[in-house]
């Protein structure tokens, strides 16, 4: 079968547009198929006031080409979504990508013909391209999740998620607003939707940890700084678990003393920002240091929001950071607002949605306008939208039952050249996505040449290395705090999903090892055939 391209990528957000400048460097063809009409993945959903990155600007962004990190100005500590949005474009136009992406397009199906080994892709405007190889950079917070509450579609207000924010933006003035969800989105936006809303209800299921941003324009002379030694700051960035470049305390919470040790989370937390969780290298391997920083969250908590009983419902009981920690800007400061009530809906949970409100714990809450800030199907969802099949038919839906299984979260035995970037068993969302998807970008295109230069057209996972990797996958993260709660990096927010740890928890520096190691050793865990 003729082949369109030598690669169809899935996905034009940050992984699928280096992927392709990859590829196109190299020689190869390939087409992206975006189903948003611009560029920029999650960036171009996620438009709810407030939305930002928690990771510094500086480290959020390509390193692959250094005359963009020399051109490109962040203007502040934490970029904007729209700020983050227009270097998305930037990089789009520079490196002329459009050309090879397709907007609007959502694929619906993809299925590998072993008789002629290449991939047959499908979209939902009956679009077909056949490919070699399939790349999938879908994301992993990218299909947002709707929570199925009896009465939703009778609600007669507007309803607004979170992750499918409308273009136009919303202005929340005269409203009266409910929103339901505490995690990183609901806190973002919650201090600036309390601002506008004549009056605001939060309804919380499980309260959340967040620690303060401290966001602030940035200083032309760091910036230069910044510039001036970008590789450094790349390289220790790579050298540390989340890929991030900040400093980690070696220490051990418990082993130090309360007057150090409440001294250094102080000190972090005027800082501001996820490095808080680096304060001790033990917070998220032993109950005793984890709970000596969530006490010390908790009485920030205490000291800033007034009222005793508001405090107390907002203080989380769980293990900090095994949910993602969040940062933010003015949270708790907005409970003391007169305009905003905060209600439990952990138990009983909300009854229903009404036409112009909801029901919870037998009472019911009026609102004109309901915002779902419910977050996402986490790490699998978007990718099983698609009708994935690989050999005999198989779906990847059928495969992934019981939970995904990856080698190297890049690859899947019975699904021949198919790459997932940034996919379940690899670090991912434990990490700065910017440096990892183009860790895996390189990788995968490396793999691509490979394979032109040995004259062989299919590489597929054995299944043995996939079940050695998920055993590993599996035994890093039962060693770690984090999959002891309910959180969607085990997929516990979606009903029916399959409790697994989805990323890999080993740190960036041991997985790059290990994917540079299989190269080195023939690509071991893989066959290839011409
Ligand atoms: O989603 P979430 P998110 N009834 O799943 C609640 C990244 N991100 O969009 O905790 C009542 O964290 C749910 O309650 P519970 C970041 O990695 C990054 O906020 O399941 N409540 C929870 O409070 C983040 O972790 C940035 O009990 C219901 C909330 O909805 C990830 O995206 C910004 C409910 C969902 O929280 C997801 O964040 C934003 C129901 N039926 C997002 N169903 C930054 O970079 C769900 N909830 C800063």
């Amino acid at each position: 079968m003729k082949t369109d391209f030598d690669a169809a990528i899935v996905g034009g957000g940050f992984a699928g547009m280096y992927m392709l400048h990859r590829l196109r460097m190299l020689g190869f063809s390939a087409r992206v198929i975006e189903a948003g009409k611009g560029v920029g993945g999650t960036w171009y959903w996620n438009r709810y006031p407030g939305a930002r990155c928690d990771v510094e600007s500086v480290q959020y962004s390509y390193q692959f080409s250094r005359e963009l990190e020399q051109e490109w100005e962040w203007t502040e500590r934490y970029a904007t979504q729209p700020e983050i949005l227009k270097y998305a474009n930037h990089v789009a136009d520079r490196f002329d990508l459009r050309r090879d992406i397709t907007f609007e397009t959502r694929v619906t199906e993809a299925s590998f013909d072993e008789a002629d080994n290449v991939w047959i892709v499908e979209t939902d405007n009956g679009g077909r391209f056949v490919a070699r190889f399939l790349i999938a950079a879908t994301g992993c917070l990218s299909s947002p999740n709707t929570p199925k509450i009896p009465g939703l579609a009778d609600f007669r207000g507007p309803t607004y998620h979170t992750g499918n924010w409308p273009h136009e933006g919303v202005d929340f003035t005269p409203s009266t607003v409910g929103v339901i969800g505490t995690g990183s989105s609901a806190i973002q936006s919650i201090p600036i939707i309390a601002r506008q809303a004549r009056h605001l209800t939060v309804f919380q299921r499980t309260a959340n940890y967040t620690v303060p941003a401290h966001n602030r324009p940035l200083d032309p002379d760091y910036v230069r700084e910044v510039k001036a030694t970008y590789p450094e700051m790349r390289r220790r960035a790579k050298s540390l678990p989340a890929g991030i470049d900040l400093k980690v305390n070696m220490a051990s919470a418990i082993e130090t003393p309360d007057r150090e040790r409440a001294r250094l989370f102080q000190e972090r937390w005027d800082y501001g920002g996820l490095g808080f969780m680096a304060a001790f290298s033990d917070l998220l391997l032993n109950d005793e240091s984890n709970k000596t920083a969530a006490d010390f969250v908790r009485a920030k908590i205490h000291e800033i929001v007034r009222d005793p009983a508001t405090a107390e419902l907002l203080s989380p009981k769980n293990i900090i950071g095994c949910k993602r920690l969040c940062v933010d800007t003015a949270y708790w400061e907005t409970f003391n607002r007169p305009n905003v009530t905060l209600v439990d809906v952990s138990e009983p949970p909300i009854d229903r949605i009404a036409p112009d409100g909801l029901h919870a714990g037998g009472r019911e809450y009026k609102f004109d306008t309901l915002v779902l800030a419910t977050g996402f199907d986490a790490m699998t969802g978007a990718l099983l939208k698609v009708d994935i099949r690989g050999r005999k038919g198989r779906s990847l839906r059928d495969k992934w039952r019981e939970g995904p299984t990856t080698y190297l979260g890049l690859t899947m035995a019975g699904f021949p050249n198919l790459f997932a970037i940034t996919g379940p068993g690899s670090p991912s969302v434990l990490t700065n996505m910017l440096p990892s998807i183009e860790q895996h970008v390189d990788w995968i295109a490396e793999c691509l040449q490979t394979l032109r230069a040995k004259g062989a057209r299919v590489i597929e996972a054995t299944d043995a290395a996939e079940q050695d990797w998920v055993a590993h996958v599996g035994q890093v993260a039962g060693a770690t705090l984090r999959s002891s709660c309910s959180s969607w990096y085990v997929g516990a927010n979606i009903p029916g999903k399959p409790r697994v740890f989805m990323p890999y928890i080993g740190g960036l520096p041991a997985y790059i090892e290990r994917c540079e190691a299989v190269v080195k050793a023939d690509y071991e865990g893989f066959s290839i055939s011409a």
